[in-house]
């Protein structure tokens, strides 16, 4: 076995080998389409709409940006798990909650999967999930607004990769440990892992109308890593899958330690079954703390809600939830194919690949046909689950998604290509090269019941030299590649916010409907809103100091504030009265340690201040708004603490 893995390191420095010499001459060759003829395929009029949404992550960024295809053009970079100087985001007070854990306030995050809600196995265009790697969390994006309107943390969990995948009408997202740790957390020796280390699968509900998640229950699983997951479809709609590696239960140098058994797992989880024993009662529930933070759009405000227990389920006192498909090598993601039979496992370190089948799993199931048990959880036999191996089609499988016409597309890290294989005889058709090493791939639905199979996109981990050079740190790369026919066909590099870990993608009908323009300021119920310039008023309590401001062409209401002093705590509450698309302001105030707010029309947003300095101090719209934009700005006196100047706020006189 240790052979087989020095073997495999052998291999992968070889294929690193070759991607490093191949980076250095030949990197301008992109395929087998000229020029002009790729061109014209990824070009969009100006003026004209892109066909899709492209939804990627931002990776250790924390955000999601928004691109069009096949343009590659960037519309937006959506906050989600970081502060965001540039919109205001978490430096607001309606939106700071938003990042507050039960670690306190954690302002950044690694976002890995976005996930679009689903109805009847295909994308419905209402919601986008994504998750928080590192203190695990999940958010929930409203695909009206364009905008972060919920955050779960997930309890008893060591991070959070192996999420949020969907299932099929959004009923649940999961989310499984990457990191084994002790549950509950406790004071234990590293060296006791086997032990005392556990995992746990989570199941998130989410309520159908307004997308409200909340924790349905966990799994509590052994010590193993677990990786990547997927929804089943179809006929195997109920079933959510996970792999996992590190079954050996290594706790140090895992790069070789968590290497030495043949095969890992692929985590089958009946969720109707686990339904069924909730509805009898045979969870049990365990302490914990962890937050749940919702934007309110009414009162446009984040509320956040502290929760301290959670359902658990163990596999042991609940037969028939949880089996185990032995999947060799390390397995990273795990796919299922639109018809929902063909499960696919992608060992990292397999020179093969396993697909099986949901039809013999569910023979295998019925026989009982187990190669043994751990904790509770058939293992179920490797032989009799498998439909069939894609023979060494490159090295390094990461990842597969489908174009709904019978063939398989997945990426290979080491090898850097995409390969084309046919499900029904698992031979390979066609390949690629991405530029380079890429990781997750995506096709517009590919991981539902109907793709878009029109498209890939390759999300690469390395870019080298295929832009010009900005220093020692390159912009992440994605490559768009035509699948229409039966050879891909490159078309397009573009680069990425942060790490493009993995994408979504939707048709741009499926949103545009939907898109809000501006928020009816009729409909503003927020704590502090002023919905007219005559309502505008600065009030003191004590040393807290409330502005009540209105912004709209081309002025604030007031724009001049007397009456505060040094050590006040002071809030801007400003509103911005346009009822028009696309007229945000913008408000900032000299040295106040914070961002500025940018106000969509509608909208309210408070600016906390306070004074440290005597003087006189100007505030200005930082949205560019109008032929006047300059002339929007104010100023706020600030005399000395202890002093009793007399509060005044008045416009143009
Ligand atoms: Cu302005």
């Amino acid at each position: 076995m240790y052979r087989n893995y020095i073997n495999l390191i052998a291999l992968i420095s070889f294929a690193m080998l070759t991607i490093a010499l191949t980076s250095c001459g030949e990197s301008k060759q992109s395929g087998a389409m000229t020029a002009s003829g790729a061109a014209e395929k990824v070009y969009v009029a100006p003026g004209e709409y892109d066909e899709f949404y492209a939804f990627m992550s931002g990776g250790f960024s924390g955000q999601v940006s928004v691109y069009g295809l096949p343009s590659g053009r960037l519309f937006r970079v959506i906050p989600v798990f970081s502060q965001d100087a540039e919109k205001g985001y978490g430096y607001a007070e309606e939106t700071k909650n938003m990042l507050m854990t039960s670690w306190g306030f954690v302002p950044w995050d690694d976002a890995h999967h976005p996930q679009l809600s689903r109805t009847n196995g295909v994308t419905d265009g209402r919601w986008l999930f994504i998750n928080g790697n590192n203190t695990p969390r999940i958010a929930r994006i409203d695909l009206t607004t364009f905008e972060t309107a919920e955050i779960i943390e997930i309890p008893n969990s060591g991070g959070n990769h192996p999420s949020p995948y969907v299932t099929e009408n959004t009923e649940y997202l999961v989310a499984g440990t990457r990191f084994s740790v002790p549950i509950p957390q406790e004071d234990v020796s590293i060296n006791e892992y086997k032990e005392k280390f556990k995992g746990t699968l989570t199941f998130i509900k989410v309520e159908p109308t307004h997308g409200t998640m909340s924790v349905a229950f966990q799994l509590l699983m052994p010590g193993f890593d677990y990786d990547l997951a997927t929804a089943g479809k179809g006929k195997s709609h109920g079933w959510s899958f996970f792999t996992s590696y590190n079954v050996e239960q290594a706790n140090t140098l895992k790069e070789v330690n968590a290497s030495q058994l043949d095969k890992d797992f692929i985590t089958a989880v009946n969720w109707k079954k686990a339904e069924e024993y909730i509805a009898q009662g045979k969870g049990k529930v365990m302490k914990t703390s962890y937050l749940h933070n919702v934007y309110d759009e009414s009162k446009q405000t984040t509320i956040s809600y502290k929760k301290d227990e959670v359902l658990i389920l163990t596999p042991e006192e609940c037969p028939g939830v949880v089996y185990y498909i032995p999947t060799p090598k390390s397995p990273h993601g795990v796919d299922v194919d639109p018809t929902g039979n063909y499960i696919v496992g992608n060992g990292k370190l397999s020179a093969d690949m396993s697909v099986y089948s949901f039809d013999k799993m569910m023979t295998t199931i019925e026989n009982q046909d187990y190669e043994t048990t751990i904790d509770g959880i058939p293992v179920l036999k490797y032989e009799s689950v498998l439909d069939g191996i894609v023979l060494q089609p490159g090295l390094g499988p990461l990842h597969t998604e489908f174009d709904g016409n019978g063939f398989a597309y997945t990426t290979f890290f080491i090898s850097s290509e995409i390969v084309k294989w046919k499900l029904d005889d698992k031979s390979v058709v066609d390949r690629v090269p991405c530029y380079y090493s890429v990781g997750h791939l995506m096709i517009p639905g590919g991981d539902t019941r109907e793709p878009y199979g029109k498209y890939v996109i390759a999300l690469n981990k390395i870019t080298k030299d295929r832009y010009l050079p900005t220093g020692p740190e390159l912009a992440h790369s994605a490559q768009l590649y035509d699948i229409s026919g039966n050879k891909m066909e490159l078309l397009l590099d573009f680069p990425t916010i942060g790490e493009p870990h993995y994408a979504q993608a939707i048709p741009a009908s499926k949103i545009v409907p939907n898109s809000k323009q501006y928020f009816k300021i009729e409909e503003n119920n927020h704590e502090h809103v002023t919905k007219k310039e005559a309502d505008a008023k600065v009030v003191r309590k004590g040393d807290t100091v409330r502005i009540y401001m209105t912004t709209i062409r081309s002025h604030f209401v007031p724009d001049n504030i007397e009456g505060i002093k040094v050590g006040d705590k002071v809030f801007f509450h400003v509103t911005n009265l346009e009822q028009d698309w696309d007229v945000p302001h913008g408000f900032s105030v000299m040295g106040a340690r914070n961002a500025e707010l940018l106000i969509m029309p509608g909208q309210t947003r408070t600016l906390y201040w306070e004074p440290t300095r005597v003087g006189v101090y100007p505030f200005y719209c930082t949205d560019f708004c109008s032929a006047l934009h300059q002339e929007m700005q104010g100023y706020v006196r600030v005399s000395p603490a202890g002093s009793n100047p007399e509060m005044k706020w008045w416009t143009g006189d």
